[in-house]
């Protein structure tokens, strides 16, 4: 009997991933470049489900029922196009190639293209949730064509996490569509633990909390709004001791933060775009100066810190601002983070349904939480929605959280506390409610240096002025300027 399923690459992700469609009933070929992995996983695994392993990739593809679908989870970049060169002169007109690896959205884009000049079916699918996901229910994220939906969508929705009994799988878009959104998911990710290990921060410095009081701290939010798969982990990192020592293990660690890439892509992105994701940028960044160690080391004991002693007279209520700062830099972050996908869709012409977006994230994925059912609703009340932070829920929400938020950020910068995600949150916020911003300065300016125009508030059209002869002002027709 023939597959329905076939996964090629099987280290851990891919492992679980061929376990997972096994699990569901789903008759699953197996294949890897050394076949020893093929034989640990049958060995290890083979009484769960049916398994067609082969030796050869020729006989993978020959063991795959029709339209074929094989998945590749190899390591992202040149060995995932060595698989698919290997792939395509085995392949038959309409069979599904499916890369479930973490490749950046414009080698998707040019992958697709690809593979359909040879009439195959290209899908760049992000997963996310980690080896556990992978094996118990992951977040999907497919993109390419319509098409190829229909016959790898079922079999997609039966191995994702479920919520509500929905899967957290769907549709996204064409080509990189579904890369393209994985990678923001990550850049909200980074922005998300960044928040997180903010407020970890102040409380500590704020009140002096030991680790495992901040821990019951933690486990107390994530019974309210504030609910989420990062909520609960860090909880538990809070609370874990070294064994040795019986330190709180957090202490144990060493403070540079590392990074695979998927937040710089994200900000790259952003840039090229023009969308203003401050939170995901000051996270990556964070993390950046965390490793910035000759600066480091430079500014240590040199630079002043003019603080006063860190003076919070009610604990209790101080660790309610922070949580409420939080949370409402947190909204910030999505609602830009949901523009760069608003805005991505328009440039690459995907047609993203956002509420879709947050749906798939409930669940099986590392920035799951509660607050993502209050995002899909808020995609239901309006599809188009410009501005996630001015629906009526968050703006009702966040705007009851404003006051601790601007306490939290005032008393972080008096203290000498770094709170980059939480300050620029809160920039970010007042910036895009401004009535009016000092950027009709820079018009002025960019005029006075360079001629670059500007328009008035007063009349159409674009101008100049002299500014070092007599300052004097000329009209320009718009296609002039
Ligand atoms: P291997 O077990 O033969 O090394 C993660 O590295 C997975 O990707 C492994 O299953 C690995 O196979 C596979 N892989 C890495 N580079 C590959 C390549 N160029 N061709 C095929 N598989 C590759």
């Amino acid at each position: 009997e023939l597959a329905q399923i076939g996964v090629t690459g099987l280290a851990v992700m891919g492992r679980n991933l061929a376990r997972n469609f096994a699990r569901h009933g789903h008759r699953v070929a197996i294949h890897n470049r050394t076949y020893a992995k093929t034989e640990s996983l049958l060995a290890e695994a083979g009484s769960e489900g049916t398994f067609v392993p082969s030796r050869s990739m020729a006989d993978f593809v020959a063991s795959l029922e029709r339209p074929r679908r094989v998945i590749i989870m190899v390591k992202a970049g040149p060995a995932t196009d060595a698989v698919i060169e290997e792939l395509i002169p085995l392949l038959e007109t309409d069979d599904i190639v499916i890369d479930a690896g973490n490749a950046h959205f414009p080698d998707t884009i040019r992958r697709e293209a690809q593979l359909k000049e040879h009439g195959l079916h290209f899908v760049g699918s992000g997963v996310s949730g980690g080896e556990e996901g992978a094996l118990k229910g992951p977040s999907i994220m497919p993109g390419g064509s319509r098409k190829s939906y229909e016959s790898l969508g079922p079999l997609l929705e039966d191995i994702a996490a479920k919520v509500d009994g929905e899967p957290c799988c769907t549709y996204v878009g064409p080509d990189g569509a579904g890369h393209f959104v994985k990678m923001v998911h990550n850049g909200i990710e980074y922005a998300d633990m960044q928040l997180i290990a903010e407020a970890y921060d102040l409380i500590k410095q704020g009140t002096g909390a030991s680790a495992a009081e901040i821990a019951e701290i933690f486990r107390t939010w994530n019974e309210g709004d504030l609910e989420s798969f990062l909520i609960e982990i860090t909880a538990d990192v809070l609370a874990h001791t070294d064994a040795e020592s019986g330190q709180a293990f957090v202490d144990l660690i060493l403070d540079q933060a590392e990074q695979k890439g998927t937040g710089r892509w994200t900000v790259q992105n952003a840039l090229d775009l023009g969308v203003p994701i401050t939170g995901i940028a000051e996270a990556t960044f964070a993390r950046a100066l965390s490793g910035s160690l000759p600066q480091r080391e430079a500014a240590r004991g040199k630079l002043a810190a003019h603080t006063q002693a860190w003076d919070v007279q009610d604990r209790d209520a101080f660790v309610e601002d922070v949580r409420q700062a939080l949370y409402a830099s947190k909204v910030v972050a999505y609602s830009q983070g949901f523009d760069q996908i608003a805005a991505a869709s328009a440039e690459y012409g995907w047609d993203i349904d956002r509420g879709a977006m947050a749906r798939i994230w409930r669940g099986g994925c590392i920035i799951r939480a509660r607050f993502l059912n209050r995002i899909t609703e808020a995609y239901e009340r309006e599809a188009d929605l410009p501005l996630l932070l001015a629906d009526d829920y968050f703006a009702d929400a966040v705007g009851s959280s404003l006051a601790a938020w601007r306490r939290v950020v005032a008393g972080a910068a008096q203290n000498g506390i770094p709170t980059p995600a939480f300050s620029s949150s809160l920039a970010y916020y007042d910036g895009v409610r401004a009535e009016r911003l000092p950027a009709a300065l820079i018009q002025a300016q960019r005029d006075f240096f360079g001629a670059h125009t500007y328009r008035r508030v007063d009349k159409p059209g674009s101008f100049h002025t002299e500014w070092s002869a007599d300052r004097s002002e000329t009209a320009l027709d718009d296609d002039e300027a």
